[in-house]
């Protein structure tokens, strides 16, 4: 919203989390949000009720509140997922999962620390605590294939000469695949020489960030060669910068340990060269087991580290774990935990069957994880103000999607999957970080253009809902 963006500049291209705080405040401050706001409640559980035609829905301060519209915003890492760790719970350090990390930080100058879990939140931790810890010990089982950030400082005056040009690019974001401003090339990889190739490659990484995985050959993330090119370029250019053979070869294996870009590639600035210092080391776990001691980790090669402070960054349920942790029931009264035991269902990735009048954003068989989050929930958002607006005009009392266009969406996600490289790599876009739930793609991955198309064409009949 222009009131918002001309009056607010950012200091850095990828802002630091103090910074986005203030940001929301500035967000608060113009749009006055927060007077709407109940802040520090959970809803304990919520159901829709047939006969008055409204949701009751249970908070943990013990109220029954009364709504006809029910739409969730839970976020997709909200359920953090701390595996069972030989010895964890006897440790006696400090120990945070990143999702209960404490505000003020935790300071680890001088300490001995220790950091499981190399994804997107392990290499941000890695790469901080790595410059002022006495030792920081990292333990990873899956290399991240991570990508230069290219960090900016950014001017005032720079960004409010672009200004005039929001209006183009926020619509410009919806007609790509990400929502982010990257145009996949329309050729294959196979259509171009091995020199042509590199030099493509060579380009992209030169535009840092997620220009290398978004705006490449078109084929990149479905077929196999493709990507085994890419991922050739990568393990090339990260080598060199690792120095020590062994953190090489774990880093940045020679074989790679999944296509390219299946799992979320994190953003890092100065990842792979932490640990070429000398107070950062390394464990493997697909070598080796580690049990945890009261007072450190212990190798099963016989190391032994004494540690201080343990960041357990092992990730979320994602995408459907919100969802699913706060007793939502169906009009009979089956909570959505059953109804989604063998998989998530859904219509359009923003309506459930069995739940009239619930909307729920940037979560399951939405564009979601697969998109720009502020994109794809901006449009999801404008689609449920859309929908709500229809049924007020309509004299609609409710929609609930049918089970049909629920099969029919969930084919149209399993069809755009199988035709990548996604379903081969155990990735929370899949659901398969969690053990024992189901491995299933729970991102639509149509893009954010068809996905729009998609959307709103259901609005001009209600086809797939039952409308009262
Ligand atoms: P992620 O991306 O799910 O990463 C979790 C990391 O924890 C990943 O390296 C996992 O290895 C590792 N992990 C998980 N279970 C274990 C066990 N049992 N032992 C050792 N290591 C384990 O979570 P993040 O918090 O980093 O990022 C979440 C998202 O937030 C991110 O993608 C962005 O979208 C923002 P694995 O790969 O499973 O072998």
């Amino acid at each position: 919203m222009p009131e918002v963006y001309t009056t607010w500049a950012w200091s850095k291209k990828f802002p630091a989390g103090e910074e986005l705080r203030r940001y929301f405040q500035h967000v608060d401050e113009v749009l006055d949000i927060s007077k709407d706001v109940e802040f520090g409640v959970r809803v304990t559980g919520a159901q829709f009720d047939a006969q008055n035609g409204r949701w009751d829905i249970k908070t943990n301060d013990g109220r029954l509140t009364h709504s006809r519209f029910f739409i969730l915003g839970v976020g997709i890492s909200a359920k953090p997922y701390i595996p069972k760790l030989d010895g964890l719970d006897c440790f006696e350090g400090l120990k945070y999962h990143p999702s209960q990390w404490p505000k003020n930080g935790i300071e680890v100058e001088g300490k001995q620390v220790a950091i499981i879990g190399t994804g997107a939140t392990g290499v941000q931790l890695i790469q901080e605590w790595g410059k002022s810890a006495k030792q920081l010990v990292v333990c990873q089982r899956t290399p991240n294939i991570a990508m230069r950030m290219g960090q900016e400082d950014l001017s005032r005056e720079g960004q409010d000469k672009r200004k005039a040009e929001y209006p183009g690019i926020f619509k410009e974001r919806e007609t790509t695949f990400s929502g982010m401003i990257y145009h996949t090339m329309k050729r294959n990889a196979a259509d171009d020489t091995h020199e042509e190739r590199q030099a493509v490659f060579e380009r992209l990484w030169g535009e840092y960030s997620f220009a290398i995985w978004l705006a490449n050959y078109q084929d990149i993330l479905a077929d196999p060669q493709a990507n085994r090119w890419l991922y050739d370029f990568w393990v090339k250019k990260t080598r060199e910068r690792i120095n020590d053979p062994r953190k090489k070869d774990i880093l940045a294996p020679l074989e790679p340990p999944h296509p390219f870009g299946t799992k979320r590639p994190s953003l890092e600035q100065n990842y792979y060269e932490t640990f070429n210092q000398p107070n950062v080391e390394l464990v493997d776990l697909k070598q080796h087991n580690i049990e945890i001691k009261p007072n450190g980790i212990l190798v099963d090669d016989g190391t032994f580290y004494q540690i201080d402070a343990m960041a357990i960054a092992t990730g979320y349920d994602a995408v459907t774990g919100s969802m699913l942790n706060m007793d939502l029931r169906n009009v009979e009264g089956r909570p959505l935990s059953e109804d989604w035991k063998n998989g998530a269902r859904s219509h359009l990735g923003m309506t459930r069957h069995g739940y009239p009048n619930m909307f729920f954003l940037h979560g399951a068989h939405g564009p979601t994880a697969l998109s720009n989050g502020p994109s794809g929930i901006e449009l999801q958002g404008r689609w449920v103000i859309d929908a709500i607006k229809k049924m007020l005009d309509d004299g609609i009392n409710s929609i609930n999607p049918t089970e049909e266009a629920e099969q029919e969406w969930k084919a149209n996600i399993y069809g755009i999957s199988d035709k990548t490289l996604f379903p081969l790599t155990n990735s929370w876009y899949m659901g398969a970080n969690i053990p024992g739930k189901k491995k299933e793609p729970l991102n639509y991955g149509g893009g954010l253009a068809k996905y729009e198309e998609d959307c709103w064409s259901v609005l001009k009949d209600w086809r797939g809902f039952v409308v009262l």
